[in-house]
């Protein structure tokens, strides 16, 4: 009896770690066309542009995030949408966010492990816009996103949208292509890598550590106060050593 109820549990364990798929991973992007720029320009209500152009030899995508007359409230989000967005400027019609992978919105991104993200979670991997600010820039290299049109990872053809805490879309526009660019040399590849390098400077209304309580659900914050998701995931380890301790007490049971 007692060796039955070991073994059951020994076999919930093991299907708990069977069930503990790891996520997706995205490839990382080499040849992007050299010199390609485009530019997502926001109509208002958050005014500025997202500047994307092909990083070095062809590799990632170089973002650079300019915001000003930024509203109160925050943090904000913002992602890269799959569908562009209508002539009427509705946001909501610019539909999910583009995740090739299939990863899906949970878990939540993990800013540590970038490929498995949400190509399109560009607040997810690189920060949040902070509350508390009107203005905002940011510079990174993100590897995953494409610029090779046809590729599932390919954005030029879809929207970047800014979202307050509660999701509520704010501002959104398409990515036009500014400079055509031409097909990576494969000799200029593998230059300097900026890869996972991250810049930001924010200039504040109110000054800095004055932020009132922080609204939940929000995204990690690039400033110093970020806050730390609540890990749901067993790490397989310590699921291992679960399982290695049950079968020892079911070894035990069964002598
Ligand atoms: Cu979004």
């Amino acid at each position: 009896m007692r060796t039955s109820v070991a073994l059951s549990l020994l076999v919930a364990a093991a299907t708990g770690v069977a069930a503990q798929n790891p996520l997706p991973t995205a490839a990382a992007v080499t040849n992007n066309p050299v010199g390609l720029v485009a530019e997502a320009v926001l109509p208002g209500n958050i005014k500025g542009k997202v500047v994307a152009k092909s990083g070095e030899g062809g590799v990632g995508v170089q973002f650079n995030v300019e915001l000003s007359s930024i509203p109160e409230g925050g943090p904000f989000t913002y992602h890269i949408h799959v569908n562009p967005v209508p002539e009427n400027g509705n946001c909501s019609a610019t539909g999910a966010h583009l995740d090739p992978t299939e990863r899906g919105e949970t878990p939540v991104c993990d800013k540590s492990k970038p490929e498995t993200c949400q190509v399109g979670d560009l607040a997810g991997k690189y920060g949040a816009i902070p509350e508390g600010k009107t203005t905002f820039s940011a510079n990174y290299i993100d590897k995953y996103a494409s610029l090779v049109e046809g590729t599932g990872a390919y954005f030029l053809n879809r929207s970047i949208v800014f979202h307050y805490p509660n999701k509520t879309r704010i501002a959104c526009a398409n990515f036009k292509i500014t400079n055509v660019g031409s097909a990576p040399h494969p000799s200029e590849s593998g230059g300097e890598d900026h890869t996972g390098t991250v810049t930001q400077t924010i200039s504040s209304a109110a000054p800095i550590g004055t932020n009132p309580a922080q609204t939940t659900g929000g995204a990690p914050s690039p400033s110093g106060t970020m806050p730390v998701t609540a890990g749901a995931s067993f790490s397989t380890s310590s699921m291992t050593g679960v399982v290695a301790a049950l079968l020892g007490g079911a070894m035990m049971l069964m002598l």
